[in-house]
């Protein structure tokens, strides 16, 4: 993504669709990823905005904790992503099959459309170059 994003600019759109067949998205204009760093500005949603709180944060696995928390996040939360302490969405993590509120936060969740019990029947990240 890295090598992808470097040299032009693009606009990210996510998609997302729950279980009842609602969908929305949030759409920013400029997103780019340093070399593990996630940078983007939101420019309209309808999805509420999960991810400009994730600005400027490092990308966590299990295996290479780079968040702001104490802990793992990507451990704690079963995913992967550019967590700070820790997430508002978590879109690499564990695939509920819509509102289980068994285990916090740890499905693939967008907090600020559906909260954190609900999961996702699908997430997506598009690209486009803008310039
Ligand atoms: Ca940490």
């Amino acid at each position: 993504m890295y090598q992808l994003t470097r040299n032009r600019n693009y606009m990210l759109r996510v998609d997302l669709e729950d279980f009842q067949g609602n969908k929305v998205f949030a759409l920013y204009s400029s997103f780019s990823v340093g070399p593990e760093l996630l940078s983007l500005v939101m420019l309209f949603f309808s999805a509420g905005d999960s991810l400009s709180g994730h600005n400027e944060y490092m990308f966590s696995t299990f295996d290479k904790d780079q968040d702001v928390y104490e802990n793992n996040c990507a451990k704690q939360f079963l995913g992967a992503f550019w967590y700070s302490a820790c997430h508002a969405k978590n879109p690499n993590g564990v695939y509920l099959w819509g509102k289980d509120p068994t285990h916090y936060a740890i499905g693939n969740v967008w907090s600020s459309w559906k909260g954190y019990a609900v999961g996702m029947k699908s997430i997506s990240m598009k690209i486009r170059r803008v310039s």
